[in-house]
């Protein structure tokens, strides 16, 4: 049913998938039809690209006067909340008599949270794991998935863009929330030519590129410093200073006077240590215990080394530079533990 690429992950699609361009016609005739309304889903603890990827795609889909609803599971956080009240604002759900589901930038059902159960229709995403394993799959009749896309948002641009939907500053600037969150202001190793394109096109239609990356990558509280100096003071390195790790525990939020770790992620932390003669190293992972006992791992990695396989083998997944897992136990055995899996990834295919 697929060809063979060479990449083992790869190779057990489970599916092929539907071309951007089939899935824009297939969404133009539910818009031009007013029994149908839509739903966009994200995932749990939504980050910048789920936001920004749910809300582009429902504001483009209202300008062609379709009836939108956004639906997540919490409260949006934040340091997002700049840009999805305003959207929020936008939309009118309507009362359609049927309703076609979204999901974007969401690699499984049981990642959907409260509602994994709803049914989804069309699925847009970038995970590589969403084209794995049957754990790693979020089943629907119409699926694109890119994992060579860095960002849920250049697949949902490329997708607006296919509908002639006109890219408006709002939409620019929630796309490019997704876009600069998802690459880490363009430093994470899923940074490519297609994002900085994506970036500029954005740019050209009047987002605020610099604001948004400001906002997302340069301001710091006193208490999130104090979190990187944790970060610091515990920094291990394999013998070969190939896997480089570090963790914080529940304590460590309790003392820096972090409200929501959820929000206090410290990967790119992490991520810039290099090994001590500046090489790159292939790995790098962050246990974070979010509840006593209760941890968040974090894995990036350099190809070959690939973060979704060694996630893979803690029940976890992502994209091949950058995937995560969640463990119970102290976090310094589960660091040890991930760290261990890491160097055996390295020794077998370095
Ligand atoms: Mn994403």
């Amino acid at each position: 049913m697929t060809e063979k690429t060479g990449n083992p992950l790869k190779d057990n699609l489970m599916e092929k998938e539907i071309p951007l361009e089939a899935i824009a016609e297939k969404l133009l005739d539910y818009v031009g039809d007013s029994v149908w309304g839509f739903e966009i889903y994200y995932h749990k603890r939504p980050d910048g690209d789920a936001l920004g990827s749910a809300y582009a795609l429902a504001l483009g889909l209202s300008s062609l006067g379709a009836c939108v609803k956004v639906i997540g599971n919490e409260h949006v956080p934040e340091m997002y909340r700049y840009q999805t009240e305003a959207a929020e604002r936008i939309l009118y759900a309507g009362n359609a008599r049927r309703t076609l589901r979204i999901a974007v930038d969401t690699a499984t059902a049981h990642r959907l949270g409260r509602n994994s159960e709803v049914g989804i229709d069309f699925v847009l995403d970038h995970h590589v794991t969403n084209l794995i394993s049957e754990d790693g799959h979020m089943p629907a009749p119409y699926r694109h998935v890119e994992p060579e896309a860095a960002s849920c948002a250049e697949i949902i641009l490329k997708l607006l863009k296919l509908m002639r939907v006109p890219i408006t500053k709002q939409i620019a600037d929630l796309l490019y929330m997704g876009l600069v969150t998802d690459v880490s202001c363009f430093r994470s190793m899923s940074t490519n030519a297609a994002s900085l394109e994506a970036a500029a096109e954005l740019a050209g239609c009047g987002a605020d590129i610099v604001d948004i990356g400001r906002h997302h990558y340069m301001r710091k509280t006193p208490g999130q410093i104090g979190m990187e100096k944790e970060v610091y003071d515990r920094l291990v390195f394999s013998d070969d200073n190939e896997v480089i790790g570090s963790y914080v525990t529940a304590l460590d939020y309790a003392h820096h006077s972090i409200t929501d770790p959820e929000l206090s992620d410290f990967m790119n932390t992490v991520d810039q240590i290099c090994k001590p003669d500046k090489g790159p190293a292939h790995a790098h992972v962050l246990v974070r215990e979010m509840r006593p006992g209760v941890c968040r791992v974090s894995v990036t990695s350099r190809l070959p080394v690939n973060a979704a396989r060694i996630c893979g083998k803690i029940g976890g997944g992502g994209h091949d530079n950058a995937a995560g897992a969640e463990m119970d136990g102290d976090p310094k055995n589960i660091l040890e533990e991930v760290m261990r899996l890491c160097r055996q990834e390295v020794e077998e295919y370095l």
